[in-house]
């Protein structure tokens, strides 16, 4: 079941640039930037009262995140974070509807050590979808 908004992910091509930007323009406040080796990604979050706002960029040429910004230079909205009370559920659920539930099932997981998984675009409206189960659930 689809619990609410984790996050919204935004792909830059300097990480560190974008934590300035956003603080210099926006007063928005980034913590400090962590790595997720599995992901490829170096990330950092800007916390907010009901979400939070996921900036990341590439650690290495394979990452998925560097194919994005092959596309898209200059960076763009990546994908958007829900969670779930139970990822395998979900994963089950989606299925039986039709959703395609990207990876082979193999698990993968967020900065946080959180379980993930991600749902095909074209399965949602265009979309990237990441579904990240509750630490409580892991
Ligand atoms: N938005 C919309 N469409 C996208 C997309 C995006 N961000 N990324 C890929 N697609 C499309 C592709 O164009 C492709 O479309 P076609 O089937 O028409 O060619 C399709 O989705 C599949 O993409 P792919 O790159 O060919 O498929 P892969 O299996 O190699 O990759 C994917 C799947 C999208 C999940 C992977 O590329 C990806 O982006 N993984 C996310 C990594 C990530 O964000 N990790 C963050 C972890 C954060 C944390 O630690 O909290």
């Amino acid at each position: 079941m689809i619990t609410g908004l984790s996050h919204v992910s935004i792909v830059v091509p300097d990480l560190a640039a974008a934590v300035d930007r956003l603080q210099r323009v926006y007063g928005l406040t980034a913590d400090a930037p962590q790595v997720n080796e599995q992901q490829g990604v170096r990330l950092a979050y800007v916390v907010l009262p009901n979400a939070k706002i996921e900036l990341m960029e590439p650690t290495r040429p394979d990452s998925p995140v560097a194919k994005f910004l092959e596309k898209n230079p200059n960076g763009g909205i990546h994908h958007f974070c829900l969670n779930v009370d139970d990822l395998d559920a979900s994963r089950q659920a989606l299925a039986g509807n039709g959703a395609r539930v990207l990876g082979d099932g193999s698990p993968q997981h967020n900065v946080h050590g959180e379980r993930i998984a991600f749902v095909h675009p074209k399965d949602f409206l265009g979309a990237l979808v990441e579904l990240e189960q509750h630490r409580s659930g892991t």
